[in-house]
């Protein structure tokens, strides 16, 4: 048996990267009576077919790290929260909402602003990084015009399997083509690329980095629903809160209208950023209503 990763699933193969080159494979074993379905993503132990070398039988399943529902794929351990400088610009209430599914997920964030050509004098940039760096999260920018970040990105991308995310238009497309050389995924205007991408059918890949790494070619977080997530297990998952909670009056405070509450002791000190504390309200409350629309 030899071990390798699922890098696609297609018509009814999955395609497993080994250092024997890629094989076709099929599922065979005890897992399929335990009703674990490979994914992409999947670490995998592999008997190679002793007729054809480049075909072969997945027959184990290693444990998962972690596990994404759309797109499904096991073992993504970073992702990179795209967002752009301007055109469009930035949406903070929906990254501080990617970087709550992040931390919920067990995968490290590492948030890029791109187009940074568009910002002439810097201004932009830096209100955005003072609060995520003073947050704690990674924060680069980067140009695919200018070719500023670029490297600086690939070399993040080292020894992880990472999926893109954020809003559409703000260039994860062209990043990755620019990463990635012969990749070739549609860019440009939402309009263009239906027309373009109409008789293509999408699926799941994962991509070698050359440098090191892989990356998924399908953005990842693209389903923000809170439902499963109880409003009062949000405020563990924003970082900066955490050191200030056990000076709260009421050990399960949850820092909306409690009294003497240090987190908003915090935040009218300046010492946590308004907009973050602002998304944790939005988060809170609408963690709430999924949760009662689910359950009508
Ligand atoms: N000025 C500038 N434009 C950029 C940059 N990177 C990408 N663009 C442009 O932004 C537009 C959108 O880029 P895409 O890569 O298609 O964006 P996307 O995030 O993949 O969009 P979706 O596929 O809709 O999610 C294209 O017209 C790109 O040429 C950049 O660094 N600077
Ligand atoms: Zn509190």
């Amino acid at each position: 048996m030899i071990e390798g990763i699922i890098n696609k699933l297609l018509g009814g193969f999955y395609y497993v990267m080994t250092d024997k080159g890629v094989l076709e494979c099929r599922a065979r074993g005890l897992f399929r009576k335990q009703d674990i379905k490979p994914l992409v993503g999947d670490r995998v132990g592999v008997q190679i077919d002793s007729l054809d070398e480049t075909k072969g039988y997945i027959i184990e399943v290693r444990e998962r790290d972690t596990r994404l529902d759309r797109p499904a794929v096991a073992n993504v351990n970073q992702s990179v929260i795209v967002f752009s400088i301007k055109n469009p610009k930035p949406n903070i209430h929906l990254l501080d909402k990617m970087l709550f599914l992040c931390e919920v997920s067990g995968i490290d964030p590492l948030i890029v602003f791109n187009k940074c050509d568009l910002d002439e004098d810097g201004t932009l940039f830096d209100e955005l990084t003072d609060i995520y760096k003073s947050t704690g999260y990674r924060v680069i920018e980067t140009s695919t015009k200018q070719n500023i970040g670029i490297d600086q990105l690939r070399k993040a991308l080292e020894d992880r399997i990472t999926v893109f995310a954020g809003p559409s238009g703000v260039g994860k497309s062209t990043l990755l083509n620019v990463i990635i050389p012969g990749l070739k995924l549609n860019t440009g205007e939402v309009s263009k690329k239906i027309q373009r991408g109409k008789h293509t059918t999408r699926h799941t890949e994962l991509i070698l980095v050359p440098g090191g790494g892989f990356v998924l070619d399908t953005p990842g977080f693209t389903s923000l629903d809170l439902a499963e997530i109880e409003p009062e297990d949000i405020k563990a998952y924003m970082p900066e809160f955490v050191k200030y909670q056990e000076d709260c009056r009421f050990q399960n405070c949850n820092h909306m209208n409690e009294p003497s509450c240090a987190v908003i002791d915090a935040l009218n000190r300046e010492e946590i950023h308004f907009s973050r504390y602002n998304s944790y309200k939005l988060l809170f409350n609408q963690a709430g209503e999924d949760k009662r629309r689910k359950s009508w």
